[in-house]
């Protein structure tokens, strides 16, 4: 049986012409600065984002890492939506590595309000940890995929000038957001101090993500990253899929954007089933009322459909669309997940 892997975006397999571009890559030594072609997806990226310089990096969790990690000291406190990537999904690193402390709002599909997080905002004062850095997800991940609307970036990123605070974009699937809105990556990254990119994700390369940035900030970051045991050699090797993805992979979002429309739209004729978010990327979250999210997923691996429990609620799974799922894919998923639940 086919198995259609709807898990995550991060499933993908490059394709022939990826690994093609990937042989052909001219190499060097990352550390002495002398891969080429990391420093061609390194220039493009910095191009794309409209920041001076960027950094190649093994992971979106490396990235954020880095990036946070450069921005925060010891004690220092990071105001972000609650359901944050680097709340939930990196083991405590930001505690673990830089002893920075995190305080998570309940925004609107990870969406923050800017009054929020200005009321989130620590005073000068003895007691309290140094509010430094407001960190947005866009596309926000637990939001359900939820695009933060340009303005919302800058009403935040303002906020957090006022105050003197740096913003830090998670932009590991920005690109889908810049893809569904027409809003350019340099005009979303621009309220930001620091963004990141990933070509993990929807774009279909088999590792990498970029930081980008100030030229003394990314500097930084790439200590921290040789710090981290990131400094990569012959990277250029898989640099080159980024390159290839930027090239190919990006108009094409739209299709895992639609394919995760229709989804959407089948799973909610279910009986039983309801979409907990309406859908605008690529991610779908459904509740199957009255069921165990862990059980369902195992039932219905065994249908050949993948997919992941989605941890903030007991009866919720998350679906994403993705280069290897195809409309007919998506089309016969639903009827496996139908086929599984009338059971
Ligand atoms: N997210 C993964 C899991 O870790 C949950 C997924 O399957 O969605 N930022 C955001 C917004 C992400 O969604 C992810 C990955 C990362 C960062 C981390 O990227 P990697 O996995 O490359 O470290």
């Amino acid at each position: 049986m086919h198995l259609i892997d709807l898990r995550s975006d991060t499933v993908t397999r490059p394709t022939p012409a990826m690994r093609e571009a990937m042989a052909r890559a001219e190499v060097g030594d990352d550390v002495y600065g002398e891969d080429p072609t990391v420093r061609a997806l390194e220039e493009r990226s910095a191009g794309l984002l409209g920041k001076e310089a960027a950094l190649f990096v093994a992971s979106g969790t490396m990235a954020n890492q880095v990036a946070l990690g450069v921005l925060a000291r010891a004690g220092d406190e990071v105001v972000c939506d609650q359901g944050a990537h680097i709340v939930n999904y990196e083991g405590g690193a930001l505690a673990a590595l830089w002893g920075v402390q995190v305080r998570g709002l309940a925004g609107e599909r990870g969406v923050l309000d800017p009054a929020a997080v200005e009321a989130a905002i620590r005073p000068d004062d003895v007691h309290a940890p140094r509010t430094r850095v407001v960190e947005i997800e866009n596309t926000h991940n637990r939001g359900g995929g939820k695009i933060w609307p340009v303005e919302w970036v800058r009403a935040v990123a303002e906020v957090a000038a006022r105050h003197g605070l740096s913003v830090y974009m998670d932009g590991a699937r920005l690109l889908n957001a810049v893809v569904a809105t027409g809003v350019a990556a340099r005009d979303y990254a621009a309220p930001a101090t620091v963004v990141s990119l990933c070509f993990s994700k929807g774009l279909g390369a088999p590792l990498g993500s970029v930081v980008a940035g100030p030229r003394e900030l990314v500097k930084e970051a790439r200590r921290l990253r040789k710090r981290l045991g990131g400094g990569m050699r012959q990277a250029g090797i898989v640099a080159a899929a980024g390159l290839y993805a930027l090239e190919h992979h990006v108009a094409r979002l739209a299709d895992d954007h639609a394919n995760a429309k229709r989804l959407g739209a089948l799973l909610s004729e279910l009986t039983g089933v309801t979409l907990r978010f309406p859908v605008e990327t690529n991610l779908v979250f459904a509740a199957f009322h009255g069921r165990s999210a862990p059980e369902l997923v195992a039932r219905l691996r065994a249908a050949g459909v993948l997919c992941n429990a989605e941890g903030s609620h007991p009866d919720l799974l998350r679906f994403v669309t993705h280069l290897d799922v195809s409309a007919d894919d998506v089309e016969e998923a639903v009827r496996r997940i139908a086929r599984t639940i009338a059971a």
